[in-house]
């Protein structure tokens, strides 16, 4: 038994994570969100909430007593564009949150997760097959904060042994809650753009390769990590995980081999397509394959089915 506190659970990862980490414990999962952003549906009926502001320590601390919980996953943030245009507002979230969420970590001996990103890197970082450890130097607000939120994961684990376990998440594809505000996000609007029969109008440049991954496998992966053996893990903030790096083109090519109708025009927006360049082209996973046996399941064209599958239930 499990007892689970999700910060942030009706957010992109959050609104599906809460719900799978419900099917899979039996204890107390408990959805954090903040107001305004309130669980509806399945996610409302099928477990407990509460009001978890990660910037409110007290909240945090008071949830956690309430329902024992041992495991939180902290998934608070601002995606990258959003953060460059509210710089100060992202490292409240990304790193006082942090902060926040660890300190009742420490107090109250729970095991954290918090997800980095491949946001981390930076121009300076190798671009191909980004190795594991190397230069974590980047230019965006969202990458200062993800970086030092890795540092302060490990940290918080080697003086105070809190037990943090983290993954570089790539650009994440689904079609159940929207992102809001990433560098990734076309990856998800081309397949709403290509199910409803519109024409997508691509903001980020041809040529430009970022790693993504579809949901379940991100969703395992969060899971797994966190059901690793330690005394197998080398590594713990943050592991790189991959599954597939493609660019415009070729997501778009991939979408006409079942919608030959399917247009796309480029309409190149000039802080994403930054932010992009800024990043790795793809990365290298061994670690995490090597120390807890991480191993992706959907490619690209599994993907594709399955999105466009979805979305035509939905839009006809
Ligand atoms: C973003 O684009 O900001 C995120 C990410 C890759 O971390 N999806």
């Amino acid at each position: 038994m499990k007892n689970i506190l999700i910060i942030g659970a009706t957010g992109q990862i959050g609104s599906e994570l809460t719900m799978l980490l419900r099917k899979n414990y039996s204890g107390n999962v408990v959805a954090g969100y903040i107001p305004g952003a309130e669980p509806k549906g399945e996610l409302k009926e099928s477990g407990p909430s509460a009001i978890v502001d990660i910037t409110n320590p007290q909240q945090i601390a008071d949830a956690v007593s309430k329902y024992q919980v041992d495991t939180i996953y902290n998934l608070a943030a601002l995606l990258s564009a959003v953060a460059e245009n509210k710089p100060q507002l992202a490292w409240k979230i990304g790193l006082g949150g942090l902060f926040n969420t660890l300190e009742v970590a420490r107090e109250k001996q729970c095991a954290v997760f918090t997800p980095s990103s491949i946001g981390s890197f930076g121009p300076g970082t190798p671009k191909d097959k980004t190795p594991q450890d190397t230069v974590q130097r980047p230019k965006t607000m969202y990458g200062v904060t993800k970086v030092s939120g890795e540092l302060l994961s490990d940290y918080y684990f080697t003086r105070f042994g809190v037990d943090t376990r983290s993954v570089r998440f790539p650009g994440l594809i689904s079609y159940v809650t929207p992102p809001g505000g990433g560098t990734t996000d076309y990856a998800v609007d081309i397949y709403y753009s290509a199910a409803k029969g519109e024409k997508f109008v691509c903001p980020i440049a041809e040529g430009t390769y970022m790693d993504m991954m579809y949901m379940p496998d991100a969703l395992r992966a969060a899971v797994e990590i966190m059901e690793a053996d330690p005394s197998k893990l080398v590594h713990r903030n943050s592991f790189n995980i991959a599954s597939m790096s493609f660019e415009p083109n070729t997501i778009y090519q991939n979408i006409r081999k079942y919608l030959p109708e399917f247009e796309m025009q480029y309409q190149v927006d000039p802080l994403r397509q930054a932010i992009a360049e800024s990043w790795p082209n793809s990365l290298d996973d061994t670690c995490a394959r090597e120390e807890w046996g991480w191993k992706p399941e959907y490619d690209l064209d599994a993907m594709t089915q399955d999105m466009l599958a979805k979305l035509k239930e939905r839009f006809g």
